[in-house]
């Protein structure tokens, strides 16, 4: 017990759900970030960004039921962009997330609102759950947690305006084949890695490289500027642009010691502040652009909508000066690179199955469920950790479900673990998919021209982008004519470590999906917490976590509760 009194099981409740809470302001940041952008680009204060899909806005106002018939898409995207501002600011008790009801299949939203756990804004759910968990307040475990994951639907409804309006600024992902892990970095070219999270400053940085190719080769870079990705702004502009990968969130650090890296901008979340530390030894300058996320021995260089491109292009200058000062003896490559097929949105699932149907594009995935050629579909989701040898969960969990014919989507850095191990390739798919799932996988390659099956594992995007599986859950629910609880899916985060990925796995459990853990996460001192979170949590929302360490076990346990929702269905 706390002086106070607080015992191990409140404190423990506490100690998790301001880690829900924390995950969900991160999002919801990102998600505002990129609001104020497309606000900007309404009003017409900022001209750098434009609506670069206008099928996804009209696609997302429909699904908040805003008309779009006979209107321009500003005044759309006007509308869209207030629906998202409410869903920030609205006090109104009874009413509740405009993007969760358009997310969610009605079933599930409903039961949500009964249960108490939809806070009216995403902000009033974080500062509440603050609030509830500060000494002396809520004591109780299972209403803290309660709180916890009131805080935490504010992290999904913070993810699906991030992933949703990124698209309609910058483009909704399709396939696209590219390349994975440190051997992305070219010694004959001037490097710039893009780590971070927001791809605001990423875009921006694009498109300005592109630009100034003739100035790094007249400095003798024969390859012209490289940009390669870090972490998530890295799965942003891979799926977008075709950037390669060069590292998920635990080889960031490698990145500079390749010696050859003139330059890496970050903007927010999950960079590690001892890159400047790394960076030291060598050449390399880093760049911070986010006024609120700064890291001693950086370079400041502020980007917002409105001087994108400009500082962009300063921060290209700041690389190509660098590139000069390379101590070749510093130098040591390497040769490791995958290639991969990327850029799984729902849209590009959705237009893959269209080949087959076009009437009904849904029906062939569906009925592959229903005849068992694919026994359900898992989302690996989540971090590295220090815990565990970088990736070893992914790679072998991800190879036993496949031979078990499961669909295995990947968003963060789990998709970047899959990606530097090859498995975002048709070869994977012939090598480790079980028969049902290659057939499946054979015929959609085929209708898309490729010369293989589409990849063993689809890589969706970044960790805002896990709505986008949601998407897919929820069309496949609706369908169905059933609830997320009801379907064969699960979710797994085999090396969770951040604040954001708490927040991620305890909204999948509030939508109904077993999720997995692979690390032991810091609540295994209450017992009574923990049976909040597995058998409490079952009964309340049909979601619960499952905790096993063990690879091959966890894939097991993964599979046999997909069996256990076929029977569920009587499929
Ligand atoms: Ni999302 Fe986890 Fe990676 Fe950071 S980038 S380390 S939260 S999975
Ligand atoms: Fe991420």
């Amino acid at each position: 017990r706390g002086i106070c009194g607080a015992d191990r099981h409140t404190i423990a409740a506490r100690q998790v759900a301001r880690m829900m809470a924390a995950g969900a302001s991160a999002h919801a940041e990102h998600g505002r970030h990129i609001l104020y952008a497309l606000k900007k680009v309404v009003d017409g204060s900022v001209k750098a960004f434009s609506i670069r899909d206008e099928a996804k806005l009209v696609a997302v106002a429909r699904r908040m039921g805003i008309t779009t018939d006979g209107r321009t898409v500003n005044d759309v995207a006007g509308d869209v962009v207030a629906a998202s501002f409410e869903d920030f600011g609205n006090q109104d008790e009874g009413k509740h997330s405009n993007w969760l009801r358009a997310l969610l299949p009605a079933k599930r939203y409903e039961r949500l609102k009964k249960l108490g756990v939809m806070a009216p804004n995403i902000d009033m759910g974080v500062a509440q759950l603050m609030s509830r968990t500060s000494i002396g307040c809520d004591a109780d475990p299972l209403n803290i947690i309660l709180g916890g994951i009131r805080a935490a639907l504010g992290d999904l409804n913070g993810m699906a305006l991030a992933t949703e309006l990124s698209d309609v600024l910058f483009g909704t992902p399709s396939p696209v084949v590219t390349q994975a892990d440190l051997g992305v970095v070219k010694e004959t070219a001037v490097n710039i890695a893009l780590n971070g999270h927001n791809p605001l400053v990423a875009e921006a940085v694009c498109r300005v490289a592109a630009e100034m190719q003739d100035r790094a080769k007249a400095l003798g870079a024969a390859d012209g500027i490289n940009l390669v990705g870090v972490c998530c702004t890295g799965n942003e502009v891979m799926l977008r642009h075709g950037v390669p990968l060069a590292a998920n969130y635990l080889s960031q650090e490698m990145v500079m010691m390749t010696g050859a890296m003139d330059a890496m901008v970050v903007d927010v979340q999950c960079i590690m502040p001892g890159i400047t530390a790394v960076a030291e030894n060598f050449h390399t300058v880093v760049v911070t652009t986010h006024d609120e996320n700064k890291i001693p021995g950086a370079v400041h260089r502020a980007v917002h909508p409105e001087n994108a491109l400009e500082a962009a292009r300063e921060i290209v200058d700041l690389a190509l000066g660098a590139y000069g000062r390379r101590n070749p003896k510093h130098i040591h490559l390497s040769d490791t690179k995958e290639t991969c097929i990327v850029g799984f949105s729902a849209e590009s699932i959705v237009d893959a199955l269209a080949r087959v149907n076009p009437q009904d594009p849904l029906k062939p995935l569906l009925d592959a469920i229903v005849s068992g050629a694919i026994q359900g579909v898992a989302l690996f989701a989540g971090c590295n950790t220090t815990q565990l040898d970088q990736d070893m969960n992914y790679k072998m969990i991800g190879r036993e479900l496949a031979k078990r014919n499961v669909l295995l989507l990947a968003t963060g850095c789990g998709a970047g673990a899959f990606a530097k191990d090859g498995l975002m390739t048709s070869e994977a798919t012939e090598r480790w998919a079980g028969d049902g799932l290659k057939g499946v996988l054979t015929l959609l390659g085929k209708e898309a021209g490729l010369d293989g099956p589409l990849p063993l594992v689809f890589h969706m995007g970044s960790c805002v982008d896990n709505s986008r599986a949601v998407s897919v859950a929820t069309a496949l629910a609706e369908k169905l004519g059933v609830d997320l609880s009801d379907l064969p899916v699960v979710a797994s985060a085999p090396e969770a470590m951040s604040e954001k990925a708490v927040s991620i796995g305890s909204w999948s459990v509030a939508l109904g999906f077993p999720t997995h853990l692979g690390n032991i996460p810091q609540v295994m001192g209450s017992d009574q917490v923990v049976e909040i979170m597995t058998t409490g949590a079952k009964e309340a929302f049909g979601g619960y976590f499952m905790v096993e360490q063990d690879p091959v076990k966890a894939a097991q346990k993964l599979y046999d509760v997909i069996l256990e929702r076929r029977r569920g269905l009587g499929i």
